[in-house]
């Protein structure tokens, strides 16, 4: 009798706690994407979204390897506001999952907090134009409640770097990486940290340079990739964000998701 109480006490606690942490996510993400509409229409007042992208003359990019790359794409001023953002940032998550990561990284549920500039560029029309364009597919950004939609990588202790991996795709539509690095520094600070970012197109290992403001677009599902570490004072930080064609998930996909943002965000991305 005694054992079934307790038993009973303990699973209202549980549920209590269940109830109250889900609560807690539920109003924290009505409050975000009240943010996220307060940054879309500051900068929709401001016009900035209009101008932040420096697109080349030339032809953009193929993708038909489903990779490419935009060099020089902000405005040198736009990378600046970003990237005096971002290293004001300072509470990165470090996470180390035995061999295949070990780095910082800032959710995105911080940076609608945090880092205006950067969400809005996460969301501003010229940059979905711009991707669609270069994958020739609609994409739009992927949800407020996935973590990894737009976050910021902080490779910064040597031996920091991410192991060969594909960037699972959790939605109904087709599912795309973009990374935008914003430093890349060597100790001496006048040339490139020794970190590379490496793809395996078809049966070839291929190095993507990542200088600042050198973005790379590519279907993390379909193509694997790895960045190497960093050395003794070197920097590397990285704008890394996710479009969809079709932002939707079942709620096995949403489950699938969850569990594998906690290797990066801690257990706290279960409630997301
Ligand atoms: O830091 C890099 O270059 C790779 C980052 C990455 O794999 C990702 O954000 O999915
Ligand atoms: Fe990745």
């Amino acid at each position: 009798m005694y054992l079934f109480e307790t038993a009973l006490a303990a699973s209202a606690l549980l549920a209590g706690t269940l109830a109250f942490l889900a609560g807690r996510r539920i109003r924290l993400y009505r409050s975000l994407s009240r943010h996220q509409d307060e940054i879309r229409n500051a900068v929709h007042a401001s016009g900035t979204s209009t101008v932040a992208l420096d697109l080349p003359e030339h032809p953009l990019p193929s993708f038909s390897e489903a990779i490419a790359v935009v060099p020089n794409v902000l405005r040198p001023d736009r990378l600046a506001v970003m990237a005096e953002e971002i290293e004001k940032l300072n509470t990165t998550e470090r996470s180390y999952v035995p061999t295949h990561k070990k780095g910082g990284t800032v959710a995105y549920e911080t940076l609608c907090q945090a880092a205006p500039e950067v969400v809005a560029f996460y969301l501003s029309p010229q940059l979905h134009t711009l991707l669609s364009n270069v994958i020739g597919a609609t994409v739009v950004p992927t949800p407020i409640h996935d973590q990894s939609s737009c976050s910021v990588l902080f490779y910064e202790r040597p031996g920091d770097h991410i192991g060969w991996h594909y960037d699972h795709n959790f939605y109904k539509g087709r599912h795309f990486t973009v990374l935008l690095p914003i430093v890349n520094r060597d100790a001496r600070g006048d040339g490139l940290s020794a970190a590379r970012l490496m793809a395996r197109i078809g049966s070839e290992e291929r190095t993507i340079p990542t200088p600042p403001n050198q973005m790379v677009i590519f279907e993390g599902a379909r193509v694997q990739h790895k960045a190497t570490p960093i050395a003794e004072g070197e920097r590397r930080i990285v704008l890394s964000m996710t479009f969809a064609t079709d932002p939707r998930n079942s709620v096995l996909q949403g489950a699938a998701r969850r569990i594998k943002d906690t290797a990066f965000f801690g257990i706290r991305a279960l409630w997301t």
